[in-house]
């Protein structure tokens, strides 16, 4: 039987529950997920001053064969992209700037130090976003950056936070749309602070000084991302998810969600319905926290179904903003990215060919039986048969034959590789 045939056959048990499934492949056809470049070389960057990778996060593993350069960097990213279907973004950070050997301060990067990365993305039809970097840098070697006690260095940060937002704005205005330039800090203190307040408010005021500067959101959209923890921030972290949630809905700027910065049993699932309520859009860093923060490549398990459930039924597809946020060094990094991008569109597909109306009216009317009857039958229907479709009419490789190109792309180019 051809992927056509058993498509037709599954695409019939859906029908009988009134799930349209050729809309729902044209719906997931549209959704953009923004793809971290730093998975394809541990966070590292191309500074040429460049530094150990601090601010509490961490990458363990030393599989051979990671990108040293921006071409090397962006090779990888297309053989990635070639694997995964769909048209999706890529995320830069600060520290992925192009300065020709020149060492260019981090408050003096520019828009010409990202053109290569502009041009690369207009050849392959895609959006850029944006992230400053406010670690693996002497002036954050405190563990403080916005938020430290001496103005310079705020200052020095704040500078570079308002250059990336232009940085930004300039993908928007190059590539038709919008860059979303997300700020993480990893300010916080290790041991139990004796005042909480103070960081907080020069936090909140460094905020206020780089949104000062007016960007049209044509082009840029700003997000803040809060988290609970780092190594070396474990009894305080000053951006935590209660400062950014206020924060972003008093200054309209959005919120994005790390799944892997909240208490263990503390799900993102469950948050997005209640912060679509008070804000218009949200933004996401999707992970796989394994017993901390740990980064670690995103599987499609229960928690990663739910977010999909929850973006898909809420109609919220153009309302949540997708972005990926893993970094593994001990497996094949093209096939980290590939495999943690091609399990995001699994949940969104498989959240798409759930009947969300009818299960939605069973609980309006008490029907938890049923609720929970169909829910776990689903589980079983054949949604790999659709994916397998989905590929094919995509241009990409079928179920595990990606791992080939992976393969031989390992054994020509990365395995050359110092
Ligand atoms: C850190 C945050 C942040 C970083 C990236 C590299 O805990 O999740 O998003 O992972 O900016
Ligand atoms: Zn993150």
């Amino acid at each position: 039987m051809s992927i056509k045939d058993n498509y037709q056959l599954a695409k019939k048990e859906y029908e009988k529950w009134g799930v349209n499934v050729d809309e729902a492949l044209e719906k997931l056809k549209s959704v953009p997920i923004s793809i971290h470049c730093w998975q394809g070389d541990d966070v590292g960057g191309f500074e040429v001053n460049q530094q150990e990778l601090s601010g509490g996060i961490d990458v363990t593993g030393n599989y051979p064969g990671k990108a040293t350069t921006p071409e090397e960097l962006r090779s990888d990213l297309e053989i990635a992209l070639s694997l995964i279907p769909g048209k999706h973004r890529v995320n830069l950070h600060a520290i992925y700037a192009e300065t020709d050997g020149e060492v260019v301060e981090r408050d003096e990067l520019k828009p010409k130090h990202f053109e290569k990365w502009v041009n690369w993305a207009k050849e392959q039809g895609i959006g850029l976003d944006f992230n400053p970097t406010l670690f693996s840098h002497a002036k954050a070697d405190d563990g403080l950056t916005l938020a430290h006690p001496d103005k310079d260095i705020r200052d020095f940060w704040i500078r570079h936070c308002i250059a990336s937002r232009e940085i930004a704005a300039f993908f928007g205005k190059e590539l038709g749309s919008p860059a979303l330039t997300n700020i993480w800090i990893p300010d916080g203190y290790k041991d139990i602070p004796s005042d909480r307040l103070t960081p907080r408010q020069r936090l909140k005021n460094s905020l206020d000084e780089i949104f000062q500067v007016e960007i049209d959101e044509k082009y840029n959209i700003d997000a803040v991302e809060s988290k609970l923890f780092g190594i070396g921030s474990e009894a305080y972290v000053v951006g935590s998810h209660e400062f950014y949630m206020g924060y972003a809905l008093k200054n309209n700027k959005l919120c994005l969600l790390d799944t892997g910065h909240y208490h263990p049993t503390e799900m993102v699932s469950n948050k997005i319905s209640a912060m679509l309520l008070y804000s218009e859009k949200l933004a996401l860093h999707v992970s796989r926290p394994v017993r901390w923060d740990s980064d670690h490549v995103v599987i499609l398990d229960d928690e990663l179904k739910e977010i999909g459930l929850e973006i898909v039924r809420n109609d919220a597809l153009d309302k949540v903003m997708i972005g990926l946020d893993f970094f593994d060094a001990s497996i094949n990094r093209v096939a980290a990215w590939t495999i943690g991008t091609r399990n995001m569109i699994k949940s969104l597909l498989y959240a798409l060919l759930v009947p969300n109306e009818h299960l939605k009216q069973l609980q309006e009317e008490g029907n938890f039986t049923e609720r929970l009857a169909i829910m776990e039958e689903f589980k079983t229907y054949p949604f790999g048969a659709i994916w397998d479709y989905y590929c094919e009419k995509m241009g990409v490789p079928v179920k595990e034959s990606w791992l080939k190109d992976v393969k031989s792309y390992e054994k020509e180019i990365l395995s050359t590789r110092d």
